[in-house]
C-alpha cells in the first residue's frame, strides 16, 4: 500500500491487523494486474467514499416519506436523489433502487410478474445467459419452469426465429432478454414484437451493458421491456448492487415485492453509492467512457484473432469477448490460471455448443470495461492481446509468464485506480 493510502485505513491497521492485509494485499493486486473480467470495473473515488460511509448504519425499511423507522429525513433525500437520476438517465417511468444486487432485482421481477411452476423463456447459461435466467439449482429454475434459446450454431448469434417459435409453442408468460456471455448487441425491438405477439411480459436484464445503454452505445430496452433490471457495477460503473425500471403501471407491484416482499432494510450506503453513479454517468464524458469501451473491445478482440484465437461469433459489438482457446491448445482453465500468474484477471468460461465442462470449458471471457476506467486506449489493447496470446501459447513456461508479469506492472503503474494512491 502507497503511504499516501495509509491514512485512510490507519484505524483498521491498528485494530485489525489480518483484514488490513488482505485489503492491502488486494489493492495491490488490482493496482498491478490488468482487470479483464467482463463482469468488474473501478467505482470512483467518491463511490469508495459514500460506500465506506455512515450511511452505513442507517435503517430505512419502507420507501422515501413512507418508513418504518424515524430519522430518514437525509436517507429519503438521497434515495430520492438516486431515483430521480436513474429515471432521468435511462428514460424510466418507474425505478426501484433497493435491491441489494442483480440477482435480487431479478427476483423482485420474477414474483411480480409469475406464480411458482409459470413458464418463462430465457438464453440458456451454456450460450451466455445467468444463473438467474432459469439454470436448474438457482430460484429461477427450481420455483418456476424455464425454457430456453440460444444462440445458432453457425454463426453464435441470437436466433430471433428460434425465440419466437419457443414463444408461440410454450406461451411463457414472460420472456428475458440480455446475457452474461453474448458478445453481440441485443434487439430489444425484436424481443419487444415477440413478447406482445404472446401476450407475454418482456423483462430486459442489461446488467453487463447498461452502462453502454447509459452512453448512448447500445439501444435502450426501456421502450420495448415491460422491466428492465441490472447491476450498477459493470460497464455502469457504480457500486456492487441492482436496480429494477419499470412502467409505472408496475410501480407498486415492483416496490411491494422488492420490500417487504423480498428485503428488509436496503443498504442506503450503496443507495446513495448509486445516486452518485447515475450522476456520473449524466456527465458527457461517459458517453466518451462507453465509446472508448467498445472500440477497445474491437482491437483487443483484432488482436487476439490476429494472433490465432478463435473468437465466438467472431468478434463483438459490446465491452466483451468469448475465446475459445482450445484453438490455441489449451483449455479454459488453465488458461484462466496461466493468465492470471502473468497479472491478467480473465474467467474462464463455456462457448456456445460447448463439448467440454463448466470447470474446464473452452472458453475465456474477456472484457475492457476496466481497463478502459484506467485510461487505456487501443494501442494499449494491441499490447494486451499480444500479452495475452504469448501466455496462453506457453502455459506451462514459468520464464515467459514471469517476464510477462513483470512487463504487466511496469505498464499497469502508468495507469492510476481510483482510490489507489500511486
Ligand atoms: N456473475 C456475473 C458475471 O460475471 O457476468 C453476472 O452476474
Amino acid at each position: 500500500m502507497h503511504e499516501n493510502d495509509l491514512p485512510r485505513f490507519s484505524k483498521l491497521q491498528q485494530q485489525d491487523s489480518q483484514v488490513f492485509q488482505c485489503l492491502e494485499h488486494e489493492m495491490g493486486r488490482q493496482k498491478d494486474g490488468l482487470e479483464l473480467i467482463a463482469s468488474e470495473n473501478y467505482t470512483s473515488a467518491a463511490i469508495q467514499e459514500i460506500v465506506g460511509s455512515v450511511l452505513t448504519n442507517k435503517y430505512a425499511e419502507g420507501y422515501p416519506g413512507r418508513r418504518y423507522y424515524g430519522g430518514c429525513e437525509y436517507v429519503d433525500d438521497v434515495e430520492t436523489l438516486a431515483i430521480e437520476r436513474a429515471k432521468k438517465l435511462f428514460g424510466a417511468e418507474h425505478v426501484n433502487v433497493q435491491p441489494h444486487a442483480g440477482s435480487q432485482a431479478n427476483m423482485g421481477v420474477f414474483m411480480t410478474v409469475l406464480q411458482p411452476g409459470d413458464t418463462f423463456l430465457a438464453m440458456d447459461l451454456a450460450h451466455g445467459g445467468h444463473l438467474t435466467h432459469g439454470m436448474h439449482l438457482n430460484f429461477s429454475g427450481t420455483l418456476y419452469n424455464p425454457v430456453h434459446y440460444g444462440v445458432r450454431e453457425s454463426d453464435h448469434r441470437i436466433d430471433y426465429d428460434q425465440v419466437a417459435k419457443l414463444a408461440r409453442e410454450h406461451k411463457p408468460k414472460m420472456i428475458i432478454a440480455g446475457a452474461s456471455a453474448y458478445p453481440r448487441e441485443i434487439d430489444h425491438a425484436r424481443f419487444g414484437e415477440i413478447a406482445k405477439e404472446v401476450g407475454a411480459k418482456l423483462m430486459v436484464d442489461m446488467a453487463h451493458y447498461s452502462g453502454l445503454v447509459a452512453g448512448g452505445i447500445h439501444n435502450s430496452p426501456v421502450p420495448h421491456a415491460d422491466f428492465v433490471t441490472s447491476t450498477s457495477h459493470k460497464t455502469l460503473r457504480g457500486p456492487r448492487s441492482g436496480f429494477i425500471l419499470c412502467r409505472e403501471e408496475y410501480a407498486k407491484d415492483i416496490n411491494r415485492t422488492v420490500f417487504p416482499g423480498l428485503q428488509g432494510g436496503p443498504l442506503m450506503h450503496v443507495v446513495a453509492a448509486k445516486a452518485v453513479c447515475f450522476g456520473e454517468a449524466l456527465e458527457d464524458n461517459f458517453k466518451t467512457y462507453a465509446k472508448q469501451i467498445v472500440a477497445n473491445a474491437k482491437t483487443l478482440a483484432e488482436t487476439l484473432m490476429a494472433g490465432g484465437l478463435k473468437l465466438a461469433s467472431g468478434g463483438t459489438d459490446n465491452h466483451l469477448m468469448l475465446t475459445d482457446v482450445t484453438s490455441i491448445g489449451t483449455t479454459g482453465k488453465v488458461a484462466e490460471k496461466a493468465l492470471d500468474r502473468a497479472g491478467i484477471t480473465v474467467n474462464k468460461n463455456m462457448i456456445p455448443y460447448d463439448p467440454r465442462k463448466p470447470l474446464d470449458p473452452s472458453g475465456i471471457r474477456i472484457g475492457t470495461a476496466a481497463l478502459t476506467t484506467r485510461g487505456m486506449g487501443t494501442d494499449d489493447m494491441k499490447k494486451v492481446g499480444e500479452w495475452i496470446l504469448k501466455v496462453l501459447k506457453n502455459v506451462e513456461d514459468d520464464k515467459v509468464i514471469n517476464d510477462v508479469q513483470q512487463e504487466i506492472r511496469e505498464f499497469a503503474s502508468a495507469f492510476p485506480v481510483p482510490g489507489i494512491e500511486r
